[in-house]
């Protein structure tokens, strides 16, 4: 009876609920070139923009859309730029994890007062299609998270940017919304931010994969997950651990210059369709070795689809108490070893492929080596 009581109690007191992700903003240092990848290579399409022909003069931003993910580009226009510094620093990576809130006043409050850095004041932009609030806090490294409320707003995207149109709409790839976004952060500082989601963000530790799961022999490193009361979004915490090699959290760190996103996940609901999509427009994925696909029926029992096809393409595949997932990583998307995405399917699956990290390291640590960084 008592534990019944707190459980309603927790689940009435959601002091940040969360919509969903409402965008992910890069900095990037050439944000036309980049959005003409992202269309190209994973199919987003064109939806706004803002720059100085829409009367921003400092910075250039390309807004596109696939499905429920919103992709923002933005690139500094002068050398002085504050995120001129931050891209000699990074190379170009995530900058905003925004999350959809129906009070982005009342999200800030709360988060500042249980101790976030502020990174923006509660503002209130205004157009013609309506009223847009938002705020933002600083999470790990130089990352954060806005608040961006919506309710009265019916514009393409926000104040200040205006309809992006081209002659040039590559088709889409069936990237759907954002499954989860990972965050790799500096040596011992896992339960740091753990705590900071939890105390500030009101999420919860859902599931955890420590060094003994995953560091004794492959790329090391220890993760936690977090998520926000209904699941919708789901950060992920990395931090290096000691191993028979470097941790690739470690390599990521030192390319990045800071803790900062390591990947993307999103998901599809015909992953064969998309990854052969994708592959065919130039996106490079991880592979692993074909006798992966030797002994899959025996590990995770029959699924619905071909096993042939998810071989052709070095699709993984893990299954919990719940269900099944299909998995599989991009290459980094610069030269850095930094960003990647993840595109995952599931049927059922809550989890996020512990029983793929053997294959999937290995095949990992192959790349940090022919890149001299093991
Ligand atoms: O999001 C996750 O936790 C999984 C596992 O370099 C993972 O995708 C962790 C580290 C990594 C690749 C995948
Ligand atoms: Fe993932």
């Amino acid at each position: 009876m008592k534990t019944e009581t707190t459980e309603n109690k927790t689940q009435n007191t959601d002091f940040l609920p969360l919509n969903g992700t409402d965008y992910i903003e890069m900095y990037v240092g050439n944000a036309k070139q980049a959005a003409h990848f992202y269309k190209t290579a994973f199919g987003f399409q064109n939806l706004a923009y803002a720059g100085p022909e829409t009367g921003v003069k400092d910075r250039a931003s390309y807004v596109l859309i696939q499905n429920k993910i919103r992709l923002v580009l933005t690139t500094p226009l002068y050398p002085e730029h504050p995120i001129s510094e931050q891209l000699t620093k990074h190379g170009d990576g995530v900058k905003i994890i925004a999350l959809w809130v129906d009070d982005a006043y009342k999200s800030y409050h709360e988060t500042v007062s249980r101790g976030a850095e502020s990174y923006m004041e509660p503002q209130t932009l205004e157009d013609e299609n309506g009223v847009l609030k938002m705020s933002g806090i600083y999470t790990y490294g130089e990352t954060v998270h806005l608040f961006v409320e919506r309710k009265n707003y019916h514009g393409l995207f926000m104040p200040g940017f205006a309809k992006w149109e081209s002659h040039y709409n590559p088709e889409e790839t069936g990237l759907l919304y954002v499954d989860h976004c990972v965050g790799n952060v500096g040596w011992n500082q896992m339960d740091k931010w753990v705590k900071f989601y939890e105390d500030i963000m009101g999420f919860k530790n859902i599931l955890t994969f420590d060094d003994k799961q995953i560091s004794t022999e492959y790329s090391a490193l220890m993760s936690k997950v977090m998520s926000n009361g209904n699941g919708y979004v789901k950060f992920p915490i990395n931090e290096p651990a000691e191993g028979k090699k470097k941790s690739q959290v470690e390599e990521y760190l030192d390319f990045y210059g800071d803790e900062g996103v390591q990947h993307i996940a999103i998901a599809t609901n015909n992953i064969v369709d998309t990854v052969t999509k994708l592959q065919d427009r130039g996106v490079e994925f991880l592979k692993v070795p074909t006798v992966y696909y030797d002994d899959l029926e025996a590990r995770v029992g029959k699924i619905e689809e071909d096993i042939e096809p998810l071989k052709e393409l070095g699709i993984l595949v893990d299954r919990d108490e719940e269900g099944y997932l299909l998995q599989i990583f991009t290459k980094p998307v610069e030269d850095r070893p930094t960003l990647f995405f993840e595109i995952i399917q599931r049927k059922g699956a809550k989890s996020f492929g512990a029983g793929n990290f053997k294959a999937l390291f290995e095949a990992l640590e192959r790349e940090q080596e022919l890149r001299g960084n093991l």
